[in-house]
């Protein structure tokens, strides 16, 4: 039996919330049949900012990172479904949106590096989903609940 219960991290950048594309956005995944279990609207503090692109501290580019993400609101949410950090990777498309193909949420509605919508858990990154997830909810905020789709979605 499959694992419909893999959960994973996406979050919608300032500038998607700037330009009215969280509904979009949201919409992406409701479609695809993945079942949403925490979302908040938040603005991230620099520490924050600073936690979750560790990996990148060295980078030339990560001061304007941690400048563009603590910059205004935005949506943390946790998705789950069968092989969902893979899937969802796959749906945001390439980091740099000028690379990313059509279709996908950066090919669609992004053209910069530097501003490209949303971010998603790498599925190359082991657990990355999961620490991710952590850095941003606390398990009650994780909502357990029936999902009325899912004898539909999945044989
Ligand atoms: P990802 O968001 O697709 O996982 P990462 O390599 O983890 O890509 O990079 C994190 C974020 O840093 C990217 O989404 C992008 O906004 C920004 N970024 C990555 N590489 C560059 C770069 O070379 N110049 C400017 N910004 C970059």
């Amino acid at each position: 039996m499959s694992d419909q219960r893999e959960r994973t991290f996406v979050m919608i950048k300032p500038d998607a919330f700037q330009r009215g594309l969280v509904s979009e956005i949201i919409g992406r995944f409701e479609d695809r049949g993945l079942k949403l279990v925490g979302a908040k609207v938040t603005r991230l503090s620099r520490e924050q900012a600073e936690d979750h692109y560790g990996e990148h501290e060295d980078k030339p580019f990560f001061d304007d990172l941690v400048e563009f993400i603590t910059s205004g609101p935005v949506v943390p949410m946790v998705w789950e479904g069968e092989d969902a950090t893979r899937q969802v990777r796959q749906m945001i498309g390439a980091t740099d949106p000028a690379e990313a193909a059509p279709g996908t949420i950066r090919g669609d509605y992004a053209v910069d590096l530097g501003r490209n919508v949303v971010h998603a858990s790498d599925h190359e990154d082991e657990g990355a989903n999961e620490r991710e997830i952590a850095l941003f909810f606390d398990d009650d905020e994780l909502v357990e609940y029936d999902f009325h789709e899912s004898t539909w979605l999945y044989e």
